[in-house]
């Protein structure tokens, strides 16, 4: 049975229905992401043998609108004795005058060599032909001190050449970002370190790297590894000259379960973000449902007045909005909000006026099990609080949250999407924790709001399933 034919029963109300998943197995970071002839497409890391991270192939799905998504035949997979035979790695696609060209990382059976790949596609993207030069980049510089940490190419054009970028680590420093330059995609020059963070503050290795123009400046965003706390996203805006990136200002991305993002631009010419979430269950609990990893909405990004990085879910997402409701300022009580469930799009608005505010999500009928998404103006910070009825240690329940300061002036205003376990939050556009959230029953999901004189606005719609 196609495990997604359930996915609308009480039995799997775990699994999101507005987020793209495959089918079945598991899927982690979206790769070769491309507006291509007029349909976004979508790849990602893919097991067909299971939902474990392993045997990496390049999944596939397409859309006409960014919601709603057709998974296809798996896309790229490994080629026994060769470059790529223990997995194809994430890696980002171009237009090459018009021939579909995907970059990627290969990789030998226990990842201990990594090397980058090209291969080119048809018209629809559907069959890929892997380069007899392969592999174009077959050695890490000497400089980093190690050959492990060397992966995940992301390619745009320039004035004349085509750059590459890698991400890895310089042993005892931190994680950093290559910078390579080609004129034909096929022969790369090392130049040299676009960004090397430290070690203590940035993480110890970087996976995933983007760079782009956006607004008048650039933005490079990193998957960071850290020795301390679970891997995060981390981004920096500044400007490139003379082939190198001048950081002016920094931020976290997203402070939860959010990972791997991959950058592309449409044919509208809008930047749009894709993000792996991850799971916070036990591998034993992903196995036994057959389906782990879900892809995050794809938003929109830009940069505000202060140059902080700015993102909204694509306004396509709102097509999926069914029955609404619509608080206004002293409207709201303390009892349960006439909608609920476990597909939900929020939008709220909080005059902040001291103490804490925010919404419970998927009350149980003890109240004690819940998920919060609070803001308290005392730390300047925006939490996430997680409350489990039934006990299963495995399950993440630790506090989430991140710094989050409100203009002077400017009220506190949060999107939210609840989808099954996935939860994403954004503050004020500016400020992103995605979380996941596994209750034991679906029994009663109600909702309420935390301070409800501090409403000035709510609106909640339940949404429809992309299936
Ligand atoms: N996942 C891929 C790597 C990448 C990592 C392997 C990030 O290419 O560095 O599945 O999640």
């Amino acid at each position: 049975m196609d495990i997604r034919e359930g996915v609308n029963s009480r039995e799997d109300f775990l699994r999101p229905r507005c987020h793209f998943m495959p089918a079945a197995n598991w899927m982690n970071d979206p790769n070769g992401v491309i507006h291509w002839d007029g349909r976004y497409h979508l790849f990602f890391q893919y097991n067909p043998d299971g939902a474990w991270h392993g045997n990496m192939h390049w999944g596939h799905a397409v859309s006409d609108d960014l919601v709603h998504w057709r998974e296809l035949p798996i896309a790229i997979a490994p080629t026994p004795n060769s470059p790529d035979q223990g997995g194809v790695f994430s890696g980002c696609m171009v237009d090459d005058g018009g021939v579909p060209t995907a970059i990627y990382t290969g990789v030998n059976d226990d990842y201990s060599r990594q090397v980058q790949c090209l291969a080119t596609g048809n018209d629809d993207l559907t069959k890929w032909v892997k380069h007899p030069c392969n592999p174009i980049i077959g050695c890490a510089p000497p400089e980093l001190g190690q050959t492990r940490d060397f992966r995940d190419p992301f390619v745009w054009r320039g004035d004349d050449c085509w750059y590459l970028l890698l991400a890895s680590h310089i042993v005892g420093v931190g994680g950093a970002v290559l910078l390579y330059r080609s004129r034909d995609l096929l022969d790369w020059q090392y130049l040299h370190p676009l960004f090397v963070g430290d070690k203590a503050r940035n993480g110890r290795n970087f996976e995933c790297p983007n760079f782009f123009p956006l607004g008048d400046k650039w933005v490079l965003i990193v998957s960071s590894q850290l020795s301390h706390a679970p891997s995060t996203t981390l981004y920096f805006v500044g400007r490139f000259e003379d082939e190198r990136f001048v950081p002016e200002s920094e931020g976290v991305y997203d402070a939860g379960y959010s990972y791997a993002s991959l950058c592309s631009e449409d044919e509208q010419g809008r930047r749009l973000i894709y993000s792996w979430i991850r799971e916070g269950r036990s591998v034993a609990k992903q196995r036994e449902s057959g389906w782990t990893g879900v892809q995050a909405i794809p938003r929109q990004l830009w940069l505000d007045e202060r140059k902080r990085l700015c993102s909204r879910p694509v306004p396509e997402l709102e097509a999926l909005r069914g029955p609404h409701c619509h608080f206004d300022a002293g409207e709201v009580g303390h009892d349960d909000l006439p909608l609920g469930g476990f597909a939900l799009d929020i939008e709220v608005e909080f005059a902040v006026a001291g103490g804490i505010c925010g919404l419970e999500m998927a009350r149980s009928e003890s109240g004690w099990e819940k998920l919060a998404v609070l803001y308290d103006q005392s730390t300047e910070t925006l939490q996430i609080r997680r409350q489990y009825d039934h006990d299963d240690p495995e399950l993440d329940a630790a506090p989430q949250g991140m710094s989050h300061r409100l203009d002077a002036g400017e009220n506190l205003r949060l999107r939210m999407l609840f989808d099954g376990s996935v939860l994403e939050v954004i503050a004020n556009d500016r400020s992103r924790i995605t979380s996941r959230f596994y209750p034991g029953s679906a029994e009663n999901a109600t909702l309420r709001v935390i301070n409800p004189a501090s409403v000035g606005a709510l609106d909640i719609w339940e949404m429809a399933s992309i299936w």
